[in-house]
């Protein structure tokens, strides 16, 4: 019965055991994981907009060639997302269709403008050292695909997060225009990339599900209190300002964050944030543009069933 069915995939999931892609699970348990799974995906996709915008005007021959790299990274980190989403029943053309619609998110941080040069050190400083966070939690995950895509992404996301700090590093000590290059880009990035991690624990009707199904096994403000505990003696030691005049430590250690904004939280998640209508625009333009890609490709599958029935 759909009772035993549940109490076993339960007691496989208190086992620590991975749940595949053909294994019974609650209708439930692949829902979260599609919405979870695709969102993540297109974050990915639409996470190549802000840093793309700069590769043709990287400052040095080294720093284009690890920003394309970087670019290239998010794609294929798209690609093993929807493949693993694909896993759960879900298809390209429903989940594109999501994203498109506006039916299905993608991450709040990518609404926001990439303004100078800086912001793609601090995108990989404080985006990625974010996400790699967030992941390295869901690389723990009861989803066997879910958790082996996060586990790649995880370690190409480490070579991301040191190029930017290492950029950032560089030019918070270097003349007085960069130095305020990288203090600019960190007053408007800061508080994005706390928000990126998701509404207060007390504000996330996902959580409860997702952590007793062993997707989540960090609360959004654990994950957010992490980052911050990492981040904040390292911006401070290359002697940037964090944009927060409540900051302090505890007595335990933490680093404790003033209020977030939610209001404006809330506004880029529904859609009007600084930038998602362009976000958004670009992505059905790419999609418009890739439409002969696509019947080429049905043309040719078609052809080649077609001979193999002959
Ligand atoms: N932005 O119940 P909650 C990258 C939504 S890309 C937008 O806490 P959940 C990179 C949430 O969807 C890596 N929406 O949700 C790429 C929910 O609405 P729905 C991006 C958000 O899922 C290129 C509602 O708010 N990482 O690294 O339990 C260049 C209530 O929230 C956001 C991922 O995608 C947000 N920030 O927890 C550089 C990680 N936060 O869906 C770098 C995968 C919440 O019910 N995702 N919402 O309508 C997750 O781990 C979780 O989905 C979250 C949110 C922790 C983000």
């Amino acid at each position: 019965t759909e009772q035993q069915h549940l109490e076993a995939f339960e007691a496989r999931i208190q086992r620590g055991e991975k749940i595949e892609a053909g294994d019974w699970m609650p209708d439930e348990y692949r829902r979260q994981l599609i919405r979870m799974i695709s969102q993540h995906a297109h974050s990915e996709y639409v996470g190549m907009l802000p840093e793309g915008a700069w590769i043709t005007r990287a400052p040095s021959l080294k720093r284009k060639m690890i920003l394309i790299a970087k670019v290239q990274d998010e794609a294929g980190h798209g690609q093993y997302l929807y493949h693993a989403a694909e896993t759960l029943g879900a298809t390209r053309e429903e989940m594109n269709d999501a994203l498109l619609s506006g039916r299905a998110k993608y991450s709040s941080i990518f609404n926001y403008p990439s303004l100078t040069w800086a912001d793609v050190g601090m995108i990989g400083w404080l985006v990625d050292g974010a996400a790699i966070k967030n992941q390295t939690m869901l690389a723990g995950c009861s989803y066997g695909p879910y958790s082996r895509a996060m586990v790649r992404i995880c370690s190409e996301e480490t070579f991301h997060h040191k190029q930017g700090k290492e950029m950032v590093i560089q030019y918070a000590r270097g003349s007085e225009k960069q130095r305020q290059m990288a203090q600019d880009a960190l007053n408007r990035w800061w508080w994005p990339s706390l928000m990126m991690l998701g509404p207060h624990d007390a504000d996330s009707p996902n959580s409860g599900v997702l952590s007793r199904w062993g997707v989540k096994l960090k609360s959004n403000d654990e994950v957010r209190q992490e980052f911050i505990n990492e981040h904040v003696p390292e911006l401070l030691e290359a002697g940037l300002t964090i944009p927060d005049p409540d900051l302090h430590q505890d007595e335990s250690g933490n680093w404790i964050h003033g209020p977030i904004d939610w209001n404006e939280f809330w506004n880029v998640v529904k859609g009007n944030g600084p930038l998602n209508k362009e976000r958004l625009g670009a992505r059905q333009k790419a999609h418009d543009e890739g439409a002969w890609v696509r019947e080429a490709m049905q043309a040719y599958a078609e052809r080649q069933l077609a001979q193999a029935a002959d």
